[in-house]
């Protein structure tokens, strides 16, 4: 069966608006997708009937939002797949979870001399993170080149791989140009070498089904609010056999089993790493989101963001003056673009004033800008609530911003 994104759009209640007088086209899912209507009751109901404390209560409240809760770890859990629940680790979105893994991961299994890989195209959550984890260790940061297609180079990433290398920090999806990384040859390789792989799947989730225990990875982080769900929310798996070697990095309530002045003990997971009262909100409705995911069939989703996808580069392919950054063989959801003669801001100004949304910048990801000598672009990124009707939108509106510049 077809898939049907009008029916779709029709959950999604804040696409249906108009600014700057014009009908909404909403293309900056890659900043943050919109929430379907799930989403929003879920958290709404919580806050309605259900708002207390998790984990803690001698109550009906404080049980059933625990039983929420914890359901939302489960439902991440058959997500992505995860063999344990207790490998669902919550943290406020995909940065702090590459954060926690630097320091937890960092501190327990790298010193003076280990090699930690990123590819060139990773967005900052990606790399600052790392660069400061060689800051305090004396590690060495390598970084897997980039073609100007926008694809690795798995040439060079076989060479830079030796027993030295204890980490590959590498994005499945890249924000800036689309790519969609080969991550299965780079788990292999890296595994053969006794390395272990983090994969930033940040802009991977909303598009196609992972499975990390068929990837095999050791860590896959993604947020909450790049999937339908709300802000301030993330996943952080990790392999259980991982997770229980690494330390915890803040401490407090919740993650804790005895605390006293002689010596305090650390619960087991996923609690180890969850100190503080969470976002319960935020993971309830993260819950609704991978939910509402998975109610969807999957392969007709990803046939019809491809094939939308396909469409604007075919569209960009006819458009004078265009240049489109990223031609990678294999995309998701990304049509990242410069205009001649034109800064990307003005770009974004000027669509905006037709109703059409897109980000404009470096996206967070310096280092692949400055690869291609280029400040930034303005970037149109997809949902499955977008429609070949609004690509049309987006490229007529494109003709006109060329007539002010
Ligand atoms: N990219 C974009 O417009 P947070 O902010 O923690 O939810 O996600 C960070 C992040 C990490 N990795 C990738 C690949 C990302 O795309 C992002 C967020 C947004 O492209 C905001 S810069």
């Amino acid at each position: 069966m077809a898939f049907d994104a009008l029916a779709i759009r029709e959950q999604f209640p804040i696409l249906h608006q108009e600014v700057q007088g014009k009908p909404l086209v909403y293309l900056d899912n890659g900043a943050t997708t919109q929430k379907p209507k799930v989403v929003i009751d879920a958290v709404n109901h919580y806050y309605c009937k259900d708002n207390s404390n998790v984990h803690r209560g001698a109550h009906t409240l404080a049980d059933r939002a625990t039983v929420d809760f914890e359901n939302a770890r489960k439902a991440v859990q058959t997500f992505i797949n995860a063999k344990h629940s207790e490998e669902i680790i919550w943290s406020r979105g995909t940065t702090e979870s590459i954060n926690i893994v630097a320091q937890s991961f960092g501190a327990a299994f790298i010193s003076e001399g280990d090699e930690i890989m990123v590819t060139a195209m990773e967005h900052h959550a990606n790399i600052v993170p790392w660069q400061m984890l060689c800051e305090r260790t004396g590690a060495i940061l390598k970084v897997i080149p980039v073609s100007d297609a926008g694809e690795l180079d798995m040439n060079a990433f076989a060479q830079m791989l030796s027993p030295k290398v204890k980490l590959v920090s590498v994005v499945h999806v890249s924000n800036a140009l689309g790519t969609v990384n080969p991550v299965s040859d780079i788990l292999e390789q890296a595994h053969a070498v006794g390395a272990k792989v983090l994969i930033d799947g940040a802009q991977a989730v909303a598009h196609f089904e992972v499975d990390v225990q068929a990837l095999d990875a050791d860590f896959y982080v993604f947020s909450a609010h790049k999937v339908f769900g709300p802000t301030g929310i993330g996943c952080l798996y990790g392999k259980k056999e991982l997770l229980d070697q690494m330390p915890p990095v803040q401490g407090g309530g919740e993650m804790i089993e005895k605390v006293s002045f002689a010596g305090t003990t650390y619960q087991g997971l996923p609690f180890k790493f969850e100190s503080g009262t969470p976002n319960i909100a935020g993971v309830i409705g993260f819950g609704a989101a991978v939910k509402f995911v998975m109610s969807l069939d999957r392969q007709a989703m990803l046939d019809y963001e491809n094939d939308l996808l396909a469409y604007a580069h075919e569209k960009a392919a006819q458009c004078e003056g265009l240049r489109v950054i990223g031609m990678a063989s294999k995309k998701a959801g990304v049509l990242s673009f410069l205009l001649d003669g034109a800064h990307p801001a003005d770009v974004g100004m000027l669509l905006d004033q037709q109703g059409v949304a897109v980000r404009t910048g470096h996206h967070c990801a310096m280092p692949i800008m400055d690869q291609f000598s280029i400040p930034g672009t303005a970037r149109a990124s997809f949902s499955i609530y977008n429609t070949k009707d609004e690509v049309d939108a987006l490229f007529t509106a494109i003709e006109k911003v060329k007539q002010f510049i």
